[in-house]
Protein backbone atom coordinates (compact mmCIF):
# COMPACT_ATOMS: atom_id res chain seq x y z
CA UNK A 1 0.00 0.00 0.00
CA UNK A 2 2.56 2.44 0.85
CA UNK A 3 4.44 1.77 -2.82
CA UNK A 4 1.38 1.95 -4.40
CA UNK A 5 0.66 5.26 -2.47
CA UNK A 6 4.28 6.84 -3.31
CA UNK A 7 3.53 5.70 -7.08
CA UNK A 8 0.52 7.22 -7.32
CA UNK A 9 1.50 10.43 -5.58
CA UNK A 10 5.00 10.66 -8.19
CA UNK A 11 2.78 10.15 -11.06
CA UNK A 12 -0.07 12.50 -10.46
CA UNK A 13 3.00 14.98 -9.42
CA UNK A 14 5.44 14.57 -12.71
CA UNK A 15 2.57 14.27 -15.05
CA UNK A 16 1.14 17.75 -13.97
CA UNK A 17 4.77 19.58 -13.86
CA UNK A 18 5.06 18.02 -17.37
CA UNK A 19 2.31 19.93 -19.00
CA UNK A 20 3.86 22.93 -17.67
CA UNK A 21 7.42 22.22 -18.85
CA UNK A 22 6.51 21.34 -22.28
CA UNK A 23 3.76 24.23 -22.43
CA UNK A 24 1.07 22.64 -23.41
CA UNK A 25 -1.65 25.07 -22.63
CA UNK A 26 0.26 28.50 -22.72
CA UNK A 27 -0.10 32.37 -24.06
CA UNK A 28 -0.10 33.47 -26.96
CA UNK A 29 2.84 35.60 -28.67
CA UNK A 30 3.26 39.19 -26.30
CA UNK A 31 2.04 41.96 -28.26
CA UNK A 32 2.79 44.93 -26.36
CA UNK A 33 5.50 46.72 -24.68
CA UNK A 34 5.05 45.41 -20.88
CA UNK A 35 4.41 41.65 -22.46
CA UNK A 36 8.08 40.58 -21.76
CA UNK A 37 8.25 42.06 -18.00
CA UNK A 38 5.10 39.95 -17.38
CA UNK A 39 6.50 36.72 -18.87
CA UNK A 40 9.51 37.41 -17.31
CA UNK A 41 8.01 37.74 -13.80
CA UNK A 42 5.42 34.56 -14.83
CA UNK A 43 8.33 32.17 -15.65
CA UNK A 44 9.82 33.13 -12.46
CA UNK A 45 6.98 32.71 -10.39
CA UNK A 46 6.38 29.27 -12.04
CA UNK A 47 10.32 27.97 -11.64
CA UNK A 48 10.18 28.77 -7.54
CA UNK A 49 6.84 27.36 -7.18
CA UNK A 50 7.70 24.13 -9.37
CA UNK A 51 10.61 23.90 -7.04
CA UNK A 52 8.47 23.72 -4.17
CA UNK A 53 6.00 21.99 -5.62
CA UNK A 54 8.24 19.11 -6.99
CA UNK A 55 10.27 18.86 -3.61
CA UNK A 56 7.33 18.81 -1.23
CA UNK A 57 4.75 16.65 -3.76
CA UNK A 58 8.08 13.97 -4.21
CA UNK A 59 9.06 13.87 -0.27
CA UNK A 60 5.41 13.11 0.25
CA UNK A 61 5.70 10.18 -1.62
CA UNK A 62 8.84 9.10 -0.40
CA UNK A 63 7.39 9.61 3.33
CA UNK A 64 4.17 7.74 2.94
CA UNK A 65 6.02 4.58 1.98
CA UNK A 66 9.27 5.24 4.16
CA UNK A 67 6.54 4.84 7.37
CA UNK A 68 4.22 2.29 5.98
CA UNK A 69 2.36 0.44 8.52
CA UNK A 70 4.60 -2.88 8.87
CA UNK A 71 4.79 -5.94 11.31
CA UNK A 72 7.16 -4.03 13.64
CA UNK A 73 6.06 -0.59 13.91
CA UNK A 74 5.60 0.59 16.99
CA UNK A 75 2.39 1.89 18.36
CA UNK A 76 1.40 5.47 16.88
CA UNK A 77 2.09 8.42 19.64
CA UNK A 78 1.42 12.06 19.50
CA UNK A 79 3.68 14.19 18.04
CA UNK A 80 3.81 17.90 18.64
CA UNK A 81 6.03 18.29 15.43
CA UNK A 82 9.06 20.99 14.73
CA UNK A 83 8.56 24.43 16.19
CA UNK A 84 11.57 25.44 14.40
CA UNK A 85 11.41 23.97 11.36
CA UNK A 86 7.58 25.58 11.05
CA UNK A 87 8.91 28.94 11.79
CA UNK A 88 11.57 28.51 9.28
CA UNK A 89 9.30 27.62 6.31
CA UNK A 90 7.11 30.05 7.46
CA UNK A 91 9.35 33.19 7.16
CA UNK A 92 10.83 31.33 3.85
CA UNK A 93 7.34 31.49 2.04
CA UNK A 94 6.76 35.21 3.29
CA UNK A 95 9.55 35.94 1.94
CA UNK A 96 9.39 34.50 -1.56
CA UNK A 97 5.53 35.98 -1.55
CA UNK A 98 6.40 39.49 -1.09
CA UNK A 99 9.49 39.15 -2.84
CA UNK A 100 7.82 37.88 -5.68
CA UNK A 101 5.25 41.39 -5.03
CA UNK A 102 7.95 43.71 -4.60
CA UNK A 103 9.23 42.61 -8.06
CA UNK A 104 6.12 42.91 -9.98
CA UNK A 105 4.55 46.03 -8.49
CA UNK A 106 6.63 48.48 -10.47
CA UNK A 107 5.33 47.34 -14.00
CA UNK A 108 2.01 47.22 -12.68
CA UNK A 109 1.92 50.25 -10.80
CA UNK A 110 3.45 52.21 -13.98
CA UNK A 111 0.52 51.02 -16.52
CA UNK A 112 -1.71 52.41 -13.68
CA UNK A 113 -0.67 55.58 -11.51
CA UNK A 114 1.96 56.83 -14.27
CA UNK A 115 0.54 59.39 -16.96
CA UNK A 116 0.10 58.01 -20.30
CA UNK A 117 2.30 59.16 -23.08
CA UNK A 118 1.59 62.57 -24.37
CA UNK A 119 0.76 61.07 -27.44
CA UNK A 120 -1.28 59.00 -26.45
CA UNK A 121 -4.35 57.51 -28.80
CA UNK A 122 -7.53 57.93 -26.24
CA UNK A 123 -10.14 54.97 -26.17
CA UNK A 124 -12.67 54.46 -24.10
CA UNK A 125 -14.27 51.00 -23.31
CA UNK A 126 -17.83 50.17 -22.11
CA UNK A 127 -18.72 46.68 -20.78
CA UNK A 128 -22.27 45.69 -20.90
CA UNK A 129 -23.97 42.12 -20.76
CA UNK A 130 -22.74 41.24 -23.04
CA UNK A 131 -20.95 43.32 -25.46
CA UNK A 132 -17.34 45.78 -25.55
CA UNK A 133 -18.13 49.32 -26.91
CA UNK A 134 -15.28 51.51 -28.05
CA UNK A 135 -15.33 55.19 -28.22
CA UNK A 136 -12.75 57.40 -29.39
CA UNK A 137 -13.13 60.89 -28.90
CA UNK A 138 -12.71 62.46 -32.44
CA UNK A 139 -10.66 65.68 -33.45
CA UNK A 140 -11.39 67.73 -30.57
CA UNK A 141 -9.69 64.84 -28.56
CA UNK A 142 -12.63 65.32 -25.56
CA UNK A 143 -15.14 62.98 -25.26
CA UNK A 144 -19.12 64.39 -24.73
CA UNK A 145 -21.10 63.85 -21.84
CA UNK A 146 -22.60 60.36 -21.14
CA UNK A 147 -25.31 59.86 -18.65
CA UNK A 148 -26.71 56.77 -17.36
CA UNK A 149 -29.80 57.82 -17.81
CA UNK A 150 -29.39 57.78 -21.68
CA UNK A 151 -27.96 53.91 -21.73
CA UNK A 152 -30.17 51.42 -23.99
CA UNK A 153 -27.43 48.37 -24.47
CA UNK A 154 -30.65 47.19 -26.64
CA UNK A 155 -29.76 49.73 -28.66
CA UNK A 156 -26.22 49.30 -29.35
CA UNK A 157 -23.80 51.75 -30.45
CA UNK A 158 -24.02 55.56 -29.09
CA UNK A 159 -27.19 54.48 -27.00
CA UNK A 160 -25.28 51.89 -25.64
CA UNK A 161 -23.09 53.62 -23.95
CA UNK A 162 -25.31 56.59 -22.74
CA UNK A 163 -23.75 59.44 -25.29
CA UNK A 164 -24.99 62.89 -24.63
CA UNK A 165 -26.08 63.73 -28.28
CA UNK A 166 -26.78 67.42 -27.40
CA UNK A 167 -23.15 68.13 -25.70
CA UNK A 168 -21.27 69.64 -28.72
CA UNK A 169 -18.23 67.70 -27.86
CA UNK A 170 -20.22 64.65 -28.54
CA UNK A 171 -20.93 65.12 -32.11
CA UNK A 172 -17.46 63.76 -33.39
CA UNK A 173 -17.10 61.08 -30.89
CA UNK A 174 -16.76 57.71 -32.81
CA UNK A 175 -18.86 54.53 -31.48
CA UNK A 176 -17.57 51.08 -32.24
CA UNK A 177 -18.26 47.79 -31.66
CA UNK A 178 -14.34 46.69 -32.83
CA UNK A 179 -11.30 48.37 -31.52
CA UNK A 180 -8.65 49.89 -33.80
CA UNK A 181 -5.50 51.12 -31.83
CA UNK A 182 -2.21 52.36 -33.89
CA UNK A 183 0.85 50.57 -33.13
CA UNK A 184 3.79 51.44 -31.33
CA UNK A 185 1.74 53.93 -30.22
CA UNK A 186 0.81 54.05 -25.94
CA UNK A 187 -3.33 53.80 -25.55
CA UNK A 188 -4.64 56.23 -23.01
CA UNK A 189 -7.68 53.79 -22.05
CA UNK A 190 -10.60 54.78 -19.62
CA UNK A 191 -12.84 51.65 -18.70
CA UNK A 192 -16.19 51.82 -17.76
CA UNK A 193 -18.78 49.49 -17.13
CA UNK A 194 -23.04 49.52 -17.68
CA UNK A 195 -24.47 47.00 -15.35
CA UNK A 196 -22.36 44.78 -13.72
CA UNK A 197 -18.40 43.75 -13.36
CA UNK A 198 -16.92 42.78 -16.16
CA UNK A 199 -12.90 42.63 -16.72
CA UNK A 200 -11.62 43.92 -19.94
CA UNK A 201 -8.52 41.32 -21.01
CA UNK A 202 -6.50 40.92 -23.94
CA UNK A 203 -4.72 38.23 -23.18
CA UNK A 204 -1.73 39.28 -25.99
CA UNK A 205 -1.10 41.90 -24.30
CA UNK A 206 -0.90 40.29 -20.90
CA UNK A 207 -3.58 43.14 -19.71
CA UNK A 208 -6.20 43.00 -17.54
CA UNK A 209 -8.48 45.26 -15.64
CA UNK A 210 -11.94 45.38 -14.20
CA UNK A 211 -14.70 47.37 -15.42
CA UNK A 212 -16.90 48.82 -12.53
CA UNK A 213 -20.43 50.24 -12.56
CA UNK A 214 -19.80 53.92 -11.84
CA UNK A 215 -15.90 54.00 -11.84
CA UNK A 216 -13.88 55.34 -14.70
CA UNK A 217 -10.56 53.20 -14.80
CA UNK A 218 -7.34 54.79 -16.53
CA UNK A 219 -4.57 52.50 -17.63
CA UNK A 220 -2.11 52.50 -20.67
CA UNK A 221 -0.27 50.40 -22.43
CA UNK A 222 1.55 49.94 -25.84
CA UNK A 223 1.24 47.37 -28.70
CA UNK A 224 4.13 46.70 -30.65
CA UNK A 225 3.20 44.26 -32.93
CA UNK A 226 0.88 44.23 -35.67
CA UNK A 227 -2.46 41.60 -35.53
CA UNK A 228 -5.54 40.84 -34.74
CA UNK A 229 -6.30 40.09 -30.69
CA UNK A 230 -8.70 38.82 -28.97
CA UNK A 231 -10.80 40.53 -26.37
CA UNK A 232 -11.91 38.47 -23.72
CA UNK A 233 -14.47 39.65 -20.41
CA UNK A 234 -12.45 37.75 -17.48
CA UNK A 235 -15.22 38.35 -15.12
CA UNK A 236 -18.21 35.91 -14.76
CA UNK A 237 -21.01 38.25 -15.37
CA UNK A 238 -23.83 37.23 -16.25
CA UNK A 239 -25.31 34.14 -18.39
CA UNK A 240 -24.05 35.47 -21.81
CA UNK A 241 -20.53 35.83 -20.20
CA UNK A 242 -19.25 33.00 -22.10
CA UNK A 243 -19.92 35.07 -25.19
CA UNK A 244 -18.49 38.20 -24.34
CA UNK A 245 -15.69 38.69 -26.93
CA UNK A 246 -14.50 41.60 -29.12
CA UNK A 247 -11.23 42.14 -31.69
CA UNK A 248 -8.97 44.35 -31.24
CA UNK A 249 -6.83 45.13 -34.31
CA UNK A 250 -3.31 46.59 -34.51
CA UNK A 251 -2.91 48.66 -37.43
CA UNK A 252 -0.27 50.76 -38.78
CA UNK A 253 -0.96 54.91 -38.09
CA UNK A 254 -1.77 55.57 -41.22
CA UNK A 255 -4.19 52.88 -41.59
CA UNK A 256 -5.48 53.93 -37.92
CA UNK A 257 -6.24 57.23 -39.41
CA UNK A 258 -8.25 55.91 -42.28
CA UNK A 259 -10.16 53.30 -40.44
CA UNK A 260 -11.25 56.52 -37.88
CA UNK A 261 -11.88 59.04 -40.41
CA UNK A 262 -14.09 56.47 -42.55
CA UNK A 263 -16.11 55.83 -38.77
CA UNK A 264 -16.19 59.87 -39.20
CA UNK A 265 -17.30 60.19 -42.26
CA UNK A 266 -20.23 57.35 -42.02
CA UNK A 267 -21.46 59.10 -38.35
CA UNK A 268 -21.57 62.57 -39.94
CA UNK A 269 -23.86 60.67 -42.83
CA UNK A 270 -26.15 58.99 -40.73
CA UNK A 271 -26.54 62.08 -38.52
CA UNK A 272 -27.17 64.68 -41.59
CA UNK A 273 -29.59 62.38 -44.18
CA UNK A 274 -29.90 64.77 -47.18
CU1 LIG B 1 -18.53 40.53 -18.94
Amino acid sequence: MGLALLLLIWLITLLSTYFFVAKTWWLPTGAAAAAHWIDNQFALTFVLMGIVFLAAQLSLGYLAWRYREQPSSPPVTYSHGNTKLEVIWTVLTAVLFIGLNLMGAPVWAHERFAPADANAVQVEVTGMQFAWYFRYPGADGKYGKTSFKLMDPSAGGEAAVGLDTADPAAKDDVVTGTMYLPVDREVDLSLRAVDVIHSFFVPAFRFKQDAVPGLNIHMHFKPTTIGEYEIACAELCGLGHYKMHGKVHVVSQEDFDKWLAAREAEKQSNRDPC
